[in-house]
């Protein structure tokens, strides 16, 4: 069963949110991954909005570009945490267009909005959430964490040896 639901308004965002769909392979957590545009199949995004949590679903990653309407609709539908993902698409003007489309959401429906084309913070965003209920996940965080650390304290060593 799938945990994180990954979708996107049209296949041209895929080469941004595979960084999702890789970080969230890294951490071993399955995914299911579906284009779903609120503007060209309404109809299949009201449905997809109204039974992830009811398909088992944890999570939802959702990005789109331009007039990004995707996240927060999906967010108006279901009760599970979704992550946005502004994408700098073909029809973005420079990206704030989507930014904040996804960002500036109403009161009572929250969209966690990573930055410009950051799909790989949402990868990481849903598996810190899966975490916090999965100690399996939550120890791989430690490590990632850690590796993070790591990179940097020798990237420092080799500038000062
Ligand atoms: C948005 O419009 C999609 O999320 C995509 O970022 C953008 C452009 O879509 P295409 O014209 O490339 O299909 O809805």
């Amino acid at each position: 069963m799938a945990k994180v639901g990954i979708i996107m308004g049209s296949e041209s965002d895929l080469p941004i949110m595979q960084e999702a769909i890789d970080m969230l392979r890294d951490f071993e957590i399955e995914t299911e991954v579906d284009i779903v545009s609120a503007h060209r199949t309404p109809e299949k995004m009201m449905n997809y909005g109204t039974q992830a949590h009811q398909r088992g679903l944890k999570v939802i990653i959702a990005g789109a570009g331009g007039a990004a309407h995707l996240p927060g609709m999906i967010a108006a539908l279901t009760p599970l945490p979704v992550i946005g993902v502004p994408v700098k698409s073909n029809n973005s003007i420079d990206g704030w267009d989507s930014i904040l489309s996804i960002l500036q959401m109403p009161g009572g429906v929250p969209v966690a909005t990573v930055a410009l084309n950051g799909a790989k913070n949402a990868g990481i965003l849903a598996a810190q959430i899966l975490g916090t209920s999965n100690p399996s996940v939550l120890e791989k965080m430690v490590q990632y964490k850690e590796g993070l650390k790591t990179k940097v304290i020798d990237s420092s060593k080799k500038l000062n040896p």
